[in-house]
């Protein structure tokens, strides 16, 4: 068998220049991919129509419908592999050379419905250090696409795959080996959700409406310390990957924190909202466990799984698994700065993993009043 996408690769190998650091060998289920991909039959997309999505930096989502007008579409993305020098703690001068799709941590929230396609084109700019690619957890084959598109600096592929599990899902890089978790845990990873065609519902069929997404990506770090314990500085990509390495091996984090920097999404970075709003947030976690808590508030209603589920209701505190991304909704009573944490506490209070909703309002007494204020008392 000749021909397929793989063999025309290697064929031009030799006259490539020799690959960047992080290159990994192959998969060795290539082959056996390319030659069912030269034999599969074509498919005919001409009845589609195409739209354009633009990305947006978290934690912001980009322009969509709730519930889908018209049939499906093919939605065009685009995503660059930028790799980016970020400060992660500005206490202590941490800092990662993050790599990103669109430069920031998490990657941009993509948003689809289910029936959609999505086609992307992968760019990784000539300056770029290393390999990258991507494995959609919400696509069907070929590694979620990671083994598909693998562009080094310079290059760029087109990744086309239909959305049939309604959800929110992860994405991420995935180059092989151990370059899996270095990309990961340097940044690149996001979230993109399916929504059903006809919007979100409850248990009972009736419409779930949101004002607004609060789209959150937490990030467990693992940077490399010096003999004196302050953070290493590194001057390229990839400069890191031997230190980071030993570092990861201790599966404990260093930092663990929401929108790739401690502080991100707090001060002036805080979330707002108003009283009676509806939020949905949506919480990517794509290595470790994650504990979303809304302090002051409530999950009203959470999918942990797919939109195809009923959603679990007044949930306290819910579950990602790591490696998954999950949306909560959640209407406003009262207004106040709401702490949003991961609940393991120590990740939450320590390693960084603390958000803030700012809510405008006002205060309900029926809800919760401050019947004493704080005062000395006889003994
Ligand atoms: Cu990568």
């Amino acid at each position: 068998m000749t021909g397929g996408i793989a063999h025309q690769a290697a064929a031009a190998m030799p006259h490539r220049m020799s690959p960047p650091r992080g290159r990994m060998p192959e998969a060795k289920f290539v082959p056996v991919q390319a030659d069912a991909q030269a034999n599969a039959k074509p498919v005919d997309l001409s009845g589609y129509t195409r739209v354009k999505q633009e990305l947006v930096a978290p934690p912001f989502a980009p322009e969509h419908e709730q519930v889908a007008t018209g049939d499906p579409k093919i939605v065009e993305i685009t995503m660059d592999t930028t790799e980016v020098l970020m400060v992660v703690d500005e206490d202590t001068g941490a800092s990662v050379w993050a790599l990103t799709y669109n430069g920031s941590v998490p990657g941009p929230l993509i948003i689809v419905h289910e029936g959609d396609y999505v086609e992307l084109t992968l760019r990784n700019p000539a300056d770029s250090q290393m390999e990258h690619n991507i494995d959609f957890h919400a696509s069907t084959g070929a590694l979620g696409g990671g083994g598909l598109t693998h562009v080094y600096p310079g290059e760029e592929t087109v990744l086309r795959w239909k959305a049939t599990k309604p959800g929110c899902f992860t994405y991420h890089c995935a180059p092989g080996g151990a370059m899996i978790p270095y990309h990961v845990c340097h940044g690149m990873n996001g979230a993109i959700m399916v929504l059903p065609r006809d919007g979100l519902k409850d248990k009972d069929g009736n419409q779930l409406k949101y004002d607004k997404i609060a789209y959150i990506g937490e990030q467990d770090y693992y940077l490399p310390r010096d003999e004196n314990g302050d953070f290493k500085q590194y001057a390229v990509a990839g400069e890191d990957y031997a230190d980071s390495l030993d570092a990861m091996a201790t599966l404990t984090p260093t930092h663990c924190v929401f929108n790739g920097a401690v502080g991100a999404l707090t001060g002036p970075g805080a979330l707002r909202f108003n009283v009676g709003e509806t939020v949905l947030m949506i919480h990517n976690q794509c290595n470790l466990d994650s504990r979303p808590h809304l302090i002051g508030g409530h999950g009203d209603y959470v999918w942990e799984s797919s939109f195809s589920d009923a959603p679990m209701t007044g949930m306290e505190t819910w579950f990602v698994r790591g490696g998954s991304a999950v949306a909560a909704m959640y209407t406003f009573e009262q207004p106040g700065v709401y702490a949003y944490v991961n609940h393991n506490l120590i990740i939450g209070a320590m390693l960084g993993a603390t958000a803030h909703f700012v809510v405008e309002g006002e205060w309900d007494n029926a809800l919760m009043e401050q019947v004493v204020a704080p005062r000395s008392f006889e003994t």
